[in-house]
């Protein structure tokens, strides 16, 4: 047992009380990985918006009310990570904490998620204009983990199935860098029975890419764990390599193990069973 007390890392997402997304899988692993996970939701959902029907409230007037207990309390962030957001106007008050904090503690490490769509189109949940504002939301990041969707909206890059070249990767991430953050990971790239995941870090100047094969069916909430994951680990300075490799393997596990128990799509990965894995690599002494 180690006595270093663990990095704290907000964590800005919706809660959805059935379908394994969010922050329902967000808080776990970021625990196993050694790291304080201190939430806030965005929104309460009783499921994601994967199922034929659910119930949403949304928490747009208390984020900012947060914001101020969390200043009155000085409490301040080795890490924030922002996920799902359900709204412009949720972005909007983010930025502005955001730039607050970053002005605060220079050191603060900002992790971006931008969800926002998958197979090439946006979520039916979110509005056109959505897209614009994760434009401008996503220079505040040092950051962030893309789907091959999102990369593809965020840059305006035509979006196909499979068969991305380094070279188109490379020209996607060098645009996403130019919207502000320095290291970039596309996720979820479909070739040769294998997902990739694209790594550039802009500060080295360097590209890299991890590979597992496809395991089964792609499921709800594996961009929430693996976005989680990297954001955590950042805050434990693993290498961008490194972060990506115990993500992308630990998601592939979640996801053979869920095909072999037959778990519905919609349900997403039972990474409750393989949580094992996580914290002998990247837990406590990891
Ligand atoms: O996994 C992303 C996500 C998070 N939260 C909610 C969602 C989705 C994707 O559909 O619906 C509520």
């Amino acid at each position: 047992m180690n006595h270093i007390i663990p990095p704290a890392l907000a964590v800005i997402q919706d809660l959805s009380g059935i379908g394994r997304c969010s922050l329902s899988v967000a808080l776990p692993v970021i625990s196993a990985c050694g790291v304080q996970a201190c939430p806030l939701p965005t929104a309460v959902f009783s499921a994601h918006t994967g199922y034929p029907s659910f119930y949403k409230k949304d928490l747009t007037p208390i984020l900012s009310d947060i914001f101020s207990s969390w200043a009155q309390l000085e409490r301040h962030w080795n890490g924030i990570y922002c996920g799902y957001l359900g709204n412009r106007e949720q972005m909007a008050v983010l930025s502005s904490y955001i730039k607050k904090e970053k002005s605060l503690c220079p050191d603060v490490k900002i992790i971006l998620d931008p969800v926002m769509g998958d197979h090439g189109k946006l979520y039916q949940s979110l509005a056109d204009d959505y897209a614009l504002s994760m434009k401008k939301f996503v220079s505040l990041a040092d950051v962030i983990t893309p789907n091959i969707t999102e990369a593809c909206i965020l840059t305006g890059t035509p979006f196909k199935e499979g068969n991305w070249c380094e070279t188109s990767l490379l020209t996607i991430s060098k645009k996403l860098h130019q919207l502000g953050p320095t290291k970039i990971i596309i996720t979820g790239i479909h070739r040769d029975r294998h997902f990739h995941n694209f790594i550039y870090d802009a500060d080295t100047g360097t590209f890299e890419n991890y590979a597992v094969p496809v395991s089964g069916a792609s499921r709800p909430g594996t961009g929430d764990l693996f976005a989680s994951i990297i954001a955590a680990l950042y805050l434990k300075d693993y290498t961008l390599f490194e972060s990506v490799k115990t993500a992308a393997d630990f998601i592939a596990a979640c996801v053979k193990c869920s095909e072999e128990a037959n778990v519905p799509v919609c349900e997403g990965v039972i990474f409750e069973n393989c949580l094992s894995l996580l914290t002998s690599v990247a837990g406590y002494g990891g």
